[in-house]
């Protein structure tokens, strides 16, 4: 794939041979993540999970918003099967909550995350898919759990992220029966939230992380931390805990001339889009 059209790189870091990652955007804004072994569709052995965990914990400062994305002909086959060897009850579940750890740090991590989508997003590459803010898929993307059909389980966090995305019945449907979604109806379903034509998805989510990256970041933050924990919530304690964000979002320097520019027609309307 080219990505030569987009932005200047301002900066390419070396974190895992695995990964590339660089900041890209005026302000080095936007940190562009890559799953880069795609001799392997870009399968997560241990060390790539734990890599990724790594990045999102000492990502720059200067990052506002991120994209992920995996190189070659898929975004992400999952699990590296070829690492599932013996093992006890008792690794197994590290294992899993090592998976977790690191999905945790994406999805409640220091900036939203927006997943570029293309071929196969199957097993822990969904799960890892399902962990960030924003997807956007091209035309050739498939979805699948392929758990089912090898005799295992999700352990990514997939059994409570994409029941949140699709619903408990698609979700046990796709397990147990080995169902494929294709980019039309997984945006239908509720998988991403833009479908865009085949190789246009690094640039459409590039587009939206400049984008997302020009919110005030106490805006973004209530995003990812507030929100979902809100849709958690008894009505009665997510109307309270609402009105705490709201509280504490507004009274922010940033939210104040932000209004301030709005009311003074410094600032862009709404406008129906075509
Ligand atoms: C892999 C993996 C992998 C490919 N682990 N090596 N995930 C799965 O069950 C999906 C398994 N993979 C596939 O179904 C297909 O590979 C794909 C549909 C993703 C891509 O097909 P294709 O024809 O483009 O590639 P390929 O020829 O199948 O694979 C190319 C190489 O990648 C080949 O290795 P090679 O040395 O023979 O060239 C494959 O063995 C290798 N490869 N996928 C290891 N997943 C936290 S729990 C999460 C649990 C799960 O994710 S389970 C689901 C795992």
């Amino acid at each position: 794939m080219n990505y030569n059209h987009n932005p200047i790189i301002q900066k390419a870091f070396m974190t895992h041979p695995d990964i590339h990652f660089e900041l890209r955007g005026d302000e080095q804004e936007v940190a562009v993540i890559r799953l880069t072994r795609s001799a392997k569709r870009n399968a997560l052995n241990d060390g790539l999970i734990l890599a990724l965990r790594d990045l999102f914990e000492k990502m720059p400062a200067c990052v506002r918003a991120a994209v992920i994305d995996g190189d070659g002909p898929h975004f992400c086959a999952g699990l590296d099967l070829s690492e599932l060897k013996e093992r006890d009850a008792g690794q197994g579940l590290h294992h899993s909550r090592m998976w977790h750890a690191a999905l945790e740090r994406v999805q409640f991590g220091p900036v939203p995350v927006i997943a570029a989508l293309h071929g196969a997003v199957v097993g822990g590459g969904l799960e890892l898919a399902s962990a960030c803010h924003i997807r956007v898929a091209d035309e050739s993307t498939f979805y699948a759990l392929p758990e089912g059909s090898r005799g295992i389980f999700v352990g990514g966090g997939g059994a409570v992220r994409i029941p949140k995305l699709i619903g408990a019945a698609r979700m046990t449907d796709m397990m147990l029966t080995g169902r494929v979604y294709n980019a039309q109806d997984g945006e239908k379903v509720g998988f991403a939230q833009y479908l865009v034509p085949e190789g246009q998805a690094f640039d459409k989510a590039f587009e939206l992380a400049v984008r997302v990256a020009q919110n005030a970041p106490l805006t973004n933050y209530a995003l990812m931390h507030a929100l979902p924990r809100i849709a958690e919530q008894p009505a009665d304690q997510g109307f309270f805990t609402e009105a705490m964000m709201a509280a504490i979002a507004q009274s922010a320097p940033e939210a104040k001339s932000r209004l301030a520019d709005f009311l003074e027609g410094r600032a862009a309307k709404v406008r129906k889009q075509d």
